[in-house]
């Protein structure tokens, strides 16, 4: 069964912005076998974890008690703890895995509706990746079973449902997945309670306090009066005087954030979407597209004890309508005084540049436009999501380096998406925007983190930009997509078929 017509999306968009939410189609067998061995060598013991998915309740406001979706985790074997609840929080447990690992994770989807989980930013076999044509329906189980073959970073996992990704996710299935190796563990950096993740999500309430997803326009997608961290609104964080590393998640359905603390600390940027930074950045504020991470280091030493401040989103402007007003998303207090001895690392991690004449492809970009046609929703690649189609244009070899495109320049309703890439992550190679965009850009260039390795990048209205991308080394479809999740709900998604 073929769920991208645009007859179909068409109606789920008045059911969304209607009462009513289009249900999940049945999922379709696929045809393509993946290559399933792992391609790197499991060195531990496999952790085997369960993840229940299932209605709950949670306080995401004080006093108030929202029903929810959420994770529930139980570890059944594994040479270390992988399981690190978020205090008091309905967002799915954070997974701590190390490289070259193997996790078995069993998922039971008890939510009443189809369910399917992608381990965002984690290159994975493709029957592994949470493809919403491997979804699998209430009362069924699913059995993730891959090695970790990424560096250590800040990954996470959550909803991919087809049609249903927004209000899965939003309604709280969604969580961290950390992921360790040696030459991190080797640095001096924060551990335990000083390694904390921040996940940055926007929702509504009811008169009743029940979550509300009512997403305003096409082109905003679902914006949140309220602002969530790790599951919580008028969050307050008690820190001591000592140095933390902040793993920022945005796990926003729509909402970019341009982070900064309210006393004009400069942001010190450590890691982004697959891991440490070559060296530390420092910038004046930190521009997190929905899907993206960024990890800081907030060195709390020359804070009095009683001292609080706030960490921010700056106005911006150009993103789309309904986006870019000051918010306030944390409260920080300083309670404790303790003695510090980290000193911020000057080398943090080893990465090696991709060259351009190394790309295949270098002098004709695989080219990727975002569009919208008349009075139907945004697409990629001229064409709405079909669930196994792809187009001429989207067959990729395994394993190799290609120069990719994405274009957000045509037509009168243009606004930002962030375009996420399953498989590899991939390094950004250069940014051009047009003049008749340049304001809005300008009010959120500086923040954007393009050193390292990426999976999401924001495309501005007007811009241009060209990635750098080794394909994954599995074969099969991988999904590329755009992030705010009204928009990949609508069909904003596309398969890329990965070849022998
Ligand atoms: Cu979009």
């Amino acid at each position: 069964m073929n769920s991208g017509s645009p007859i179909d999306r068409r109606k789920l968009l008045q059911g969304t912005l209607g009462l009513a939410a289009g249900a999940a189609l049945a999922r379709s067998a696929n045809a393509q076998l993946a290559n399933r061995a792992p391609y790197g060598a499991p060195s531990l013991a496999p952790v085997r974890l369960e993840l229940l998915a299932a209605p709950g309740t949670a306080q995401i406001q004080t006093g108030v008690t929202t029903n929810v979706w959420r994770y529930t985790g139980t570890q059944l074997s594994g040479s270390h703890r992988a399981l690190l609840p978020i205090p008091g929080s309905h967002l799915g447990p954070a997974i701590r895995l190390f490289q070259g690992e193997r996790a078995i994770v069993r998922v039971t989807n008890q939510l009443g509706e189809d369910h399917v989980v992608h381990w965002h930013g984690l290159d994975v076999p493709e029957d592994m990746d949470g493809h919403p044509m491997n979804q699998f329906a209430h009362g069924a189980s699913y059995t993730y079973d891959f090695t970790v073959l990424n560096r250590a970073g800040t990954y996470w996992y959550h909803s991919h449902t087809d049609m249903r990704t927004g209000i899965q996710a939003y309604r709280g299935l969604a969580g961290p997945l950390i992921v360790s190796d040696a030459q991190e563990q080797a640095l001096p950096l924060p551990r335990g309670a000083f390694d904390l993740p921040l996940v940055l999500q926007d929702a509504s309430f009811d008169a009743a306090g029940q979550l509300s997803y009512s997403p305003l326009t096409m082109q905003d997608g679902f914006l949140g009066t309220t602002q969530l961290v790790n599951g919580k609104a008028g969050y307050v964080l008690p820190v001591a005087t000592r140095v933390y590393r902040f793993r920022v998640l945005n796990g926003a359905t729509a909402r970019v954030y341009k982070l900064a603390w309210s006393d004009g600390t400069p942001m010190v940027v450590i890691g982004n979407d697959g891991g440490l930074l070559a060296a530390p950045v420092t910038k004046p504020y930190v521009t997190l597209a929905p899907g993206e991470r960024a990890e800081l280091w907030a060195d709390f030493r020359s804070h009095p004890v009683g001292s609080q401040f706030t960490l921010r989103s700056l106005p911006f402007s150009g993103v789309s309508n309904g986006q870019g007003a000051q918010l306030d998303l944390m409260q920080v207090h300083v309670t404790q005084a303790q003695p510090e001895t980290l000193q911020l690392p000057t080398s943090l991690s080893t990465i090696t540049p991709y060259l351009p004449q190394q790309a295949l492809n270098w002098n004709t970009p695989r080219t990727f436009a975002i569009t919208r046609p008349m009075a139907l929703p945004f697409v990629l690649n001229g064409a709405a999501f079909q669930m196994t189609g792809v187009a001429a244009n989207e067959i990729v070899r395994r394993d190799t380096l290609e120069r990719v495109r994405i274009t957000n320049t045509a037509g009168p309703m243009i606004v930002a998406h962030p375009i996420h890439f399953h498989g590899r992550q991939f390094q950004v190679y250069s940014r051009s925007v047009s003049s008749t965009y340049l304001t809005g850009w300008q009010s959120l260039n500086q923040g954007f983190i393009d050193q390292g390795w990426k999976d999401t990048v924001l495309v501005m209205p007007g811009e241009t930009i060209d990635l750098l991308v080794r394909y994954t080394g599995y074969t099969g479809l991988f999904l590329y997509h755009c992030h705010n999740l009204f928009h990949e709900d609508m069909g904003m998604m596309r398969n890329l078929r990965v070849d022998p």
